[in-house]
């Protein structure tokens, strides 16, 4: 089973994908997801000129000896281009070894650990009234964990709320949360910490006054806060009964959770712009979390997010994959494969694609009653639709950045 062909494919139906497709000597294909929102094209340029030509004549069945061949023979190593490239491979050679075992990725990874994946959506609205009106369309939709986002009074525009102009470009589908925004330049959002801080609590008294103390609630505070703010936060939550709090401080400072840790029991999650188990060693063995937020696509294929969880799994420490709608189809597969197998599963993040996604890649999960299966198709269960994809030429396309009041540059 040589590799005979690599191809790298740009698409953008409702919004940009790459999306790695190796194909063997015998012919049988493998994809992995190499798509990195608002960076794409970088990894493009890596695989096509840095990975490809290494991996054409290799045996497919070598996956952790490609893993490891691709990760040290770079030299340079780590950071997100480097480890999307490296996982698109990774969960192509799955994908194949699936399909040459007839059996689905999740059964060579131990089999089922469960009947389903627990999945949470993203409600979000302006007001308190459009809020609760996402959080019941979600309910209908058979969510059974809910996220919730919602504007701040004197803020024009926030992270997690939907926008119109994305409402009206997917026909009037509702594409919560879609941040990157078609264009040369990235959008400018305002922030204030202090507003945030304040009105947070009394939206979550809100819906729990309205939903009830057993619906799971989760919110994202997106990089945000300083330390001590972060633990204020989570301090003020505390009656509201978080599933989890995500993302409160910037990720590079692993040391900032204890701080966060010390004031608070609310459950954190992080790890979204994480990408090798070296992210998480220090937060991982001293239990300054509770999720483990990274994605397949980013954090070198289901090879290393794996050993990330395993590693989590010695300190009751679970997964809370990234599945917003820049993960591909092919990455929200593999996170199925592996969520199913693993014994330390927590939630899994679940926004549906757009209709001309799910045309370019077709799918077999399903999903029936707030939960998700990745399918018993052999391999990932995910097909490409060559043509299809070639009706979407890539489009410029950037995430949205903050500045406070005084002109400030702040994280988004
Ligand atoms: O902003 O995936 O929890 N989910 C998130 C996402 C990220 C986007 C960035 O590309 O924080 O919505
Ligand atoms: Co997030």
């Amino acid at each position: 089973m040589i590799i005979d062909r690599a191809e790298v494919i740009v698409t953008s139906p409702d919004r940009n994908f790459v999306t790695l497709r190796l194909t063997t000597d015998d012919g049988l294909t493998g994809l992995g997801d190499a798509t990195l929102n608002g960076r794409e094209l970088a990894v493009v340029a890596y695989l096509k000129d840095h990975v490809v030509p290494l991996l054409l004549g290799r045996d497919a069945h070598r996956i952790e000896d490609t893993w490891q061949f691709l990760y040290r023979s770079a030299y340079w190593r780590r950071g997100p281009v480097t480890m999307a490239a490296v996982a698109a491979v990774d969960t192509a050679l799955w994908d194949i070894k699936g399909k040459a075992a007839g059996m689905p990725v999740y059964q060579l990874l131990g089999g089922a650990s469960r009947n389903g994946l627990l999945a949470y959506g993203h409600a979000s609205g302006k007001t308190t009234e459009a809020l609760f009106d996402s959080i019941r369309e979600h309910r209908e939709q058979g969510y059974r964990a809910i996220r919730v986002q919602t504007g701040v009074p004197g803020l024009k525009s926030i992270y997690g709320i939907a926008s119109n102009a994305t409402y009206e470009a997917m026909n009037g589908v509702r594409y919560d949360h879609e941040p990157a925004q078609r264009g040369a330049l990235p959008n400018e959002e305002d922030w204030d910490t202090r507003s945030y801080l304040r009105h947070v609590p009394t939206v979550f008294e809100a819906v729990r006054n309205e939903f009830g103390p057993e619906l799971p609630l989760l919110h994202d505070a997106h990089h945000r806060l300083t330390p001590i703010q972060a633990a204020q936060l989570g301090k003020s939550l505390e009656p509201y009964d978080l599933f989890w709090l995500e993302d409160v401080t910037p990720a590079e400072n692993q040391e900032a959770l204890r701080l966060v840790r010390q004031h608070t029991t609310t459950p954190l999650a992080i790890g979204e712009i994480f990408n090798t188990v070296w992210d998480y060693q220090q937060i991982i063995r001293e239990q300054l979390i509770d999720y483990v937020r990274s994605a397949v696509t980013h954090t070198g294929g289901i090879s290393h997010l794996k050993k990330v969880l395993d590693y989590a799994a010695q300190y009751q420490i679970k997964s809370g994959m990234h599945g917003p709608t820049d993960i591909s189809p092919v990455g929200m597969a593999a996170a199925m494969h592996l969520g199913l197998s693993i014994h330390n599963f927590g939630i899994q993040e679940y926004m549906r694609h757009g209709a001309r996604t799910d045309q370019v890649f077709r799918q077999s999960f399903t999903w029936a009653d707030g939960y998700l299966h990745p399918g018993d198709e052999p391999g990932l269960g995910v097909e490409f639709d060559t043509d299809e994809a070639g009706k979407y030429p890539y489009v410029q396309a950037y995430l949205p950045f903050n500045r406070l009041a005084d002109g400030t540059v702040h994280d988004w």
